[in-house]
């Protein structure tokens, strides 16, 4: 039998879980990397753009990957609680491993700011769900405090478990393409993601060297090189929560995608690392760019994510119109949450009158005649 169990079966090789381990998977990883059909005719420009599409994930976040790795490794040490500050996708992850696990997760997330399906994943999979009057950043500072003082693993991606679990999205990308692409588009929010597909591009180019979280830099991650090129990466911010852009953090971030919706990203020197070395940059979006790409995304392509990854595309878009990225170029945009995780933000921005009638048949048809195309 040669089923897919999850990333840390598939890429075992090049992540630092022992042998023997008790792997806590449930099939994360192995996402569509799907060619967008309609959408770059709109840009007037030659160019290839394929959305990794990670809200197909387990829990419908990238954050399977590196809560998969970070909750194996807890459980392996014996730890028997998870901790994390979310701004809900985080935490409907960990809510899911740990429950897979057999262990307690505790998560804090800002009151009355996180998007209903996350919640809804949170309590129904069991976590203690500790809402403050407070953002991200004040729950990331208090997580970090508590996890001193109890006996609590801390899950977000300051443990370095869950950007090696992330790091595999760009293998698949890479085994997906047979090449790296050019670009690469993504949101940045506490800034682990793009750091992680930084030491996943780099790890399959054969350039990672030095800087392992585990070692000098001779350990088993120095394997062949896969490809030879890695790609710029395009750090993308809701411009009231851009830290990136303002260069330095943000005290009250604020934007309708949520999950992005932080101020003091914890990953601030491997973001810039990621992004200088890269050749890659930052730019910032309005609520009202982020809900459009969101919209054209799902009216043109069939695809639903959230705000927070629509942003990718809104990116995209703009860096292909304006010339940025290169005509001819393969650009990859990571669709980091599923649409359905936010119903409420979809369902105000929908411009589409929902139409009411009687059961019968002369009034459906006339429904149809009325909206047919
Ligand atoms: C859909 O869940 O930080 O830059 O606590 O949920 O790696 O933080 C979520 C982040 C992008 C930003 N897209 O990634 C959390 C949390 C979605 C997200 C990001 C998040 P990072």
């Amino acid at each position: 039998m040669n089923r897919y169990t999850g990333i840390i079966e598939h890429y075992r090789e090049r992540l630092p879980i022992a042998a023997g381990t008790r792997i806590i998977a449930m099939c994360e990883g192995n996402t569509p990397l799907i060619r967008l059909e309609n959408i770059p005719a709109l840009t007037g420009r030659q160019v290839e753009i394929y959305v990794k599409y990670e809200g197909l994930n387990p829990t419908g976040s990238f954050k399977d990957r590196g809560m998969t790795m970070a909750v194996t490794q807890a459980y392996a040490e014996g730890s028997r609680a998870i901790i994390c500050a979310s701004t809900g996708n985080t935490s409907a992850s960990a809510a899911a491993y740990a429950a897979r696990a057999g262990m307690t997760a505790f998560v804090l997330i800002p009151a009355g700011k996180i998007a209903l399906g996350k919640l809804a994943q949170a309590m129904m999979q069991g976590a203690v769900v500790i809402q403050i009057k407070g953002n991200f950043d004040d729950g990331m500072r208090l997580v970090k405090e508590v996890a001193q003082a109890a006996p609590v693993t801390i899950v977000n991606s300051i443990n370095p478990f869950r950007l090696q679990g992330q790091k595999t999205a760009a293998f698949e990308i890479i085994d997906q393409l047979g090449r790296a692409p050019d670009y690469h588009c993504l949101p940045v929010g506490n800034a682990g993601n793009i750091s992680a597909y930084w030491i996943g591009y780099s790890e399959y180019a054969g350039k990672y060297a030095g800087s392992c979280n585990f070692c000098d830099g001779t350990c088993k991650f120095q394997q062949p090189a896969v490809v030879s090129t890695r790609p710029k990466l395009l750090g993308y911010q809701a411009s009231g929560a851009a830290p990136f852009l303002r260069g330095a953090m943000v005290d009250d971030p604020e934007t309708i995608a949520t999950a992005i919706r932080i101020g003091r990203p914890q990953s601030w020197e491997l973001a810039w690392n990621a992004s200088r070395e890269s050749g890659g940059w930052f730019d910032e979006f309005t609520d009202a760019d982020i809900l459009a790409a969101q919209k054209l995304l799902a009216e043109k392509e069939g695809i639903f994510c959230e705000p927070a990854s629509a942003i990718a595309i809104a990116g995209a878009l703009r860096d292909i119109a304006n010339g940025k990225i290169a005509e001819q170029s393969v650009v990859v945009c990571t669709l980091t949450g599923h649409g359905l995780k936010d119903p409420d933000t979809a369902i105000k921005q929908s411009t589409k009158p929902l139409l009411q009638i009687d059961a019968e048949l002369s009034q459906v048809k006339k429904a149809i005649l009325d909206n047919i195309s």
